[in-house]
């Protein structure tokens, strides 16, 4: 890098900044806004200005609803748990018309033998977490279950609806059509909030990553290799500032390299399809196997300054395509608070289990 990012505010300041949040005026200090246009495979997505941005005018966005759901194809034989959720057994396969899993790609597993979901990478702790960004198609496919909202955690009674609102053009969430077209089925899914992220995780028997161990991991945890799920996948066990490599002793950005996960072009945000790059993942042993921890989209954490409601800010985690060699480190802790109810293009998630 030739340049410099600037000092990094303390946690302190974040959370202060959080504290300051409040609909109507409220400081989103993340991700690049956007409209999206499709450009070869790539999706483009304008940078947006950091700090700038109001209020969580995404509250004020009716969500789009479609009644054109994704076709449902169905599934195989019968399959069992997930591999690295302890003492849960194989679930039973739920009946489903033949093929549903027939499409599952390389860095996809069959769930219940009915739809496609990420493979689940087991990391050295004993949990695991999906090789990848959870795509549109996958989304999609759970969607088409018509899942319902009830039964949500209290901090997201407000959470009505699952559907992706793509009715937020400052968020560079206008230019798609839902269900994804054919070709976009393997571009992470955004424009979803932090509920909807911890919805379709449960949905597939996952949950949104979280603490080592269970639960929420703590705000001020997001660093720490030994509690959060997602910080410990991306820095393979605090060894790395990138997943795919530097020394976190030798400085923040020490490591950083352009190249390897698509990010060369600060001035370009340009989404791709899941695990677009090789290199992009850890070459530590036990590590290996997990894409995009650094870039493509940002990624939700169950890591929330309360369990409260819509307005607690929860962590997004990686950078995105787009962003600088500070924000795309495995620490990032400033630019990366939203609001419960964000959601941008640049803003998706992947799930870890148990
Ligand atoms: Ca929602
Ligand atoms: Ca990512």
């Amino acid at each position: 890098m030739n340049h410099l990012s600037p000092p990094r505010p303390h946690l302190r300041e974040a959370r202060a900044r959080t504290g300051l949040r409040t609909p109507g005026s409220g400081i989103l200090p993340l991700l690049a806004l956007g409209i999206l246009s499709a450009c070869g495979g790539r999706v483009q997505v304008e940078e947006l200005q950091a700090g700038a941005g109001s209020a969580p005018d995404a509250a004020a966005d009716a969500p789009v609803v479609s009644d054109t759901g994704v076709g449902g194809s169905a599934g195989a034989g019968g399959s069992g748990g997930y591999a690295g959720m302890a003492g849960s057994g194989g679930s039973g396969g739920t009946a489903g018309a033949a093929g549903a899993c027939a499409s599952c790609g390389p860095l996809e597993q069959c769930w219940q033998d009915h739809r496609c979901v990420a493979k689940l990478v087991t990391l050295p702790q004993g949990y695991a977490i999906d090789a990848t960004e959870v795509t549109r198609g996958q989304y999609a496919a759970w969607m088409a279950t018509d899942p319902s909202t009830d039964g949500q955690d209290a901090w997201c009674g407000w959470n009505t609806s699952f559907l992706p609102t793509y009715s937020a053009p400052k968020k560079g969430c206008v230019a798609e059509a839902w269900p994804p077209a054919s070709d976009m089925l393997q571009y992470p899914m955004g424009c979803v909030d932090w509920c909807d992220a911890q919805a379709y995780c449960r949905g597939v028997g996952k949950r949104l990553c979280g603490a080592i161990g269970g639960g929420a991991n703590p705000l001020d945890a997001w660093a720490d290799p030994a509690a959060s799920q997602w910080f410990n996948a991306c820095s393979s066990g605090g060894l790395h500032n990138y997943p795919y490599g530097g020394n976190p002793d030798l400085g923040e950005t020490d490591g950083y390299e352009p190249e390897t996960c698509g990010t060369a072009d600060p001035s370009a945000y340009a989404l791709l399809p899941v695990g677009s790059f090789p290199e992009c993942v850890s070459h530590e042993p036990g590590y290996e196997g997990v894409y995009d921890l650094s870039g493509n989209v940002w990624e939700w954490e169950d890591s929330c300054t309360g369990p409260t409601d819509q307005y607690d800010s929860c962590r997004a985690r990686g950078g995105a395509a787009g962003d600088n060699a500070e924000r795309l480190r495995c620490a990032e802790d400033t630019y990366a608070i939203q609001f419960r109810l964000f959601l941008h293009v640049g803003l998706g998630f992947r799930c870890c289990a148990p």
